[in-house]
């Protein structure tokens, strides 16, 4: 019954849950015994079937029920478990007893998701990654519900449902499905300028993550500490990915997408199953209200950041994932994280956004999850003690003994009490008139946008070109276009405006829309490194790294046992790929074949080695998926190892033997430099990538 990956949390709430039907005799859901499940009752041999046939009907009925609303948003997602542990004691800053005591493992529940797409979407589209993390704490459960971007597109919740309505598949034909590329995204969004900064990370490689594994984690919302005393600190959440941050080239994100839809979802299930725990460091900028007020912008303003150079994170603890779901739909279908979900020493700010937001969870539960008993399902249900007078309600797992349901009662003992130790909000003073207002200095929409594309490099400003080209492009309406390059990007940069413009087709906009304020004066930074993924990406590892060794009958055995062994050495996966399943006849012993090329493209991997044996090397040459496997992992910047006679089948492809990332020769020297080309994920001064026909 038992899995076998346990967390390393202390307990488990589910294991009550647990369903193990191996040994055990087939029943209806009230235990009866079924004798035929194959034949339905009927009236004579070749007659209707009787009404009378509880069998039939039960299994039909709950069949016809299977399914519940699909979130609104976030509707792609995969799970798993894990834990978090606190490094230190943050006690002067939280009274939060899950970061108070580094001995606890907290129990956490994640989910990954896209934002747009239905539940069956593709896993590499363009979109904003969500990251929502269940932590069973002591005092309660505590969601944090994050993106793997620090800013939304949005300042007021009242928006959300426009916003919502614009990016997600057209009304009429309900196309296209799980991406921004279409018209009402950007005429939402060409009106819409606080959402410019959002877009511009939306349109970076950002959208595109290699792996959930290896993308960051944002709270967005400033939130607040509140120690024992009551003392109040802001605080933004970090996760940080310990392999670093790799993301997908757009062609390959958008081959993936159809090849293998569950991208994302297996590699995270995958890496779990082998051992190799995903993991994150829990970061905090923790700053009080004088450093706050110092800022060019509000802390309270959802679009904006706190560069990582004004305010340095400070890493808090870490986060494994170390267990797959038995169930996919009891767990991560299930899983109802809500922002509302805080425990003592973690408050809210007034971000609109937020305050929106603790609304919206809450109440979207009703409907997905079919009443007000969700906190109870087994992956909501707290892993600490807890005990109200709520009652009753449709699904009520609970039998609640004695009759005092309120309080104060003398019935019941007056229990369950309040405890001096529960949860205390932040003692805000507040004092204003009731208004419909956005305050000014919620107001200046184009500063941090300048402030990320003045960030990137080189080459992710090139990305972030194409990326925004290619959206618009398949936007249909002339005027969106338009109005978005003069309105937006043109009041973001120069370059950027003039070479969006130039693969529309349309002249540079010399006028547009002026921002509706000016730059306000207070503490910002011109750019901000961290906010860079190339220039930050870790280059000195290939651990989960997934390599293609393509082969046929004929390979050299050795080469491929040795090649395979300094791989597997340092971390990676190592895939043989031929043209039939079964073993390959090989020089050096028998190789046994992982799965047929044509079921494995080059995009689900991250290099590709191909080792010496005249005949294999002569059988992929006339291969004409070997062919081109070779090309496509070489148009996207992949390393590319040959050995000896191998190099035939690069050459074959019209790759070039010294371009950047290219290795041949043999032995441990090959290997060597293979895995220091893996380890840069990519070559990307490979240079002429566009000309590749792949
Ligand atoms: Fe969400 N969001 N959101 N969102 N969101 C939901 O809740 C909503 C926002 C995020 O894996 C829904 O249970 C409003 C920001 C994630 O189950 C819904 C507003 C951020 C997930 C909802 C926002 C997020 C959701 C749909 C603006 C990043 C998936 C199903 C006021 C900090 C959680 C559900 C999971 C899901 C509402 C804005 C992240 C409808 C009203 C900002 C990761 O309640």
């Amino acid at each position: 019954m038992a899995k076998k990956a346990r967390s390393g949390a202390s307990r488990d709430q589910l294991d009550p849950f647990r369903v193990d039907a191996r040994g055990t005799t087939l029943t209806t859901s009230t235990g009866v015994p079924i004798a035929d499940d194959q034949n339905s009752l009927r009236a004579g041999e070749r007659g209707p079937s009787l009404l009378e046939d509880f069998a039939l009907i039960e299994k039909i009925q709950h069949f016809d029920h299977e399914r519940i609303p699909e979130r609104v948003v976030h509707a792609r997602g995969s799970g798993a478990h894990g834990y978090f542990q606190v490094y230190k004691s943050l006690a002067g800053l939280t009274r939060a007893a899950f970061l108070n005591d580094p001995t606890v493992k907290t129990p956490v529940f994640v989910r990954f998701s896209t934002v747009g797409g239905s539940r069956g979407s593709a896993d590499t589209v363009r979109d904003v990654r969500g990251f929502a993390v269940k932590f069973y704490t002591s005092e309660g459960n505590y969601d944090l519900i994050g993106n793997n971007m620090p800013v939304f597109f949005i300042q007021d919740a009242i928006k959300f449902p426009d916003f919502v309505h614009a990016v997600k598949p057209e009304p009429h034909n309900e196309m296209p499905q799980a991406s921004s590329a279409h018209d009402t995204f950007y005429d939402f969004c060409g009106l819409t300028p606080e959402s410019a900064h959002t877009v511009l990370w939306l349109m970076s490689d950002r959208a595109i993550p290699r792996s959930l594994r290896m993308m960051e984690g944002f709270g967005v919302h400033t939130y607040r500490f509140l120690n024992a005393k009551g003392k109040s600190t802001y605080v933004k959440f970090h996760w940080k990915p310990v392999l670093g941050m790799y993301s997908l080239v757009w062609d390959e994100a958008q081959k993936i997408a159809g090849k293998d839809s569950d991208f994302h979802r297996r590699d995270l299930w995958e890496a779990i199953e082998s051992g190799a725990f995903p993991e994150w460091e829990l970061g905090v900028q923790t700053f009080d209200d004088a450093t706050a007020d110092s800022f060019a912008f509000d802390v309270l303003d959802p679009t904006k950041l706190i560069p990582e150079e004004l305010v340095p994170v400070r890493l808090i603890g870490k986060m494994t994932l170390d267990r797959n779901p038995d169930s996919f739909f009891a767990e991560t279908e299930q899983v109802a994280f809500c922002t509302s979900h805080v425990v003592p020493g973690i408050d809210f700010t007034n971000d609109p956004l937020l305050q929106g937001r603790n609304f919206s969870y809450q109440d979207t539960q009703l409907s997905r999850l079919g009443g007000p008993n969700f906190n109870q399902i087994p992956i909501n249900a707290a892993q600490c003690p807890f005990h109200n007078n709520q009652r009753d309600g449709h699904q009520q797992m609970q039998i609640n003994v004695g009759r005092a349901s309120y309080e104060p009662n003398s019935l019941g003992g007056n229990f369950p009490k309040e405890s001096p130790r529960g949860f205390a909000s932040f003692l805000e003073k507040i004092d204003g008139d009731k208004r419909r207002v956005r305050a000014d200095s919620f107001k200046d929409h184009f500063s941090q946008a300048q402030l990320f594309w003045n960030s990137q490099s080189e080459l992710e400003k090139q990305h972030i070109i194409s990326a925004f080209s290619f959206e618009l492009s398949k936007v249909e309406t002339p005027a969106i276009r338009e109005r978005y390059v003069a309105d937006i990007l043109r009041n973001i940069d120069g370059r950027l405006t003039a070479e969006v413009a130039a693969a529309l087709g349309m002249p540079v906009p010399k006028s547009g829309k002026a921002p509706a304020a000016a730059k306000p004066a207070g503490k910002t930074v011109k750019t901000s490194p961290a906010l860079s993924m190339i220039g930050t990406q870790p280059t000195d590892s290939i651990v989960t790294r997934k390599i293609a060794i393509l082969a046929a009958d004929g390979v050299d055995g050795a080469a491929i046992a040795a090649m395979k062994a300094a791989l597997t050495r340092a971390g990676a996966v190592v895939h043989v790929l031929a043209p039939h399943l079964g073993s390959l006849k090989a020089t050096g012993g028998a190789v046994t074949v992982d799965h047929r090329l044509v079921t494995m493209p080059s995009v689900v991997y991250d290099a590709v080695f191909v080792p010496s044996g005249k005949a294999a090397v002569a059988a992929l040459q006339a291969d004409g998926d070997a062919v081109h496997f070779v090309r496509e992992a070489f148009k996207h910047a992949k390393a590319i190892a040959a050995a000896g006679d191998g190099a035939e089948l690069l050459r074959t492809a019209g790759v070039p033997a010294n371009a950047a990332g290219v290795v041949t020769g043999g032995g441990a020297a090959l290997a060597k430099s293979f895995i220091a080309a893996i380890a840069q994920h990519r070559a990307w001064d490979r240079g002429g990538l566009q000309a590749v026909p792949a």
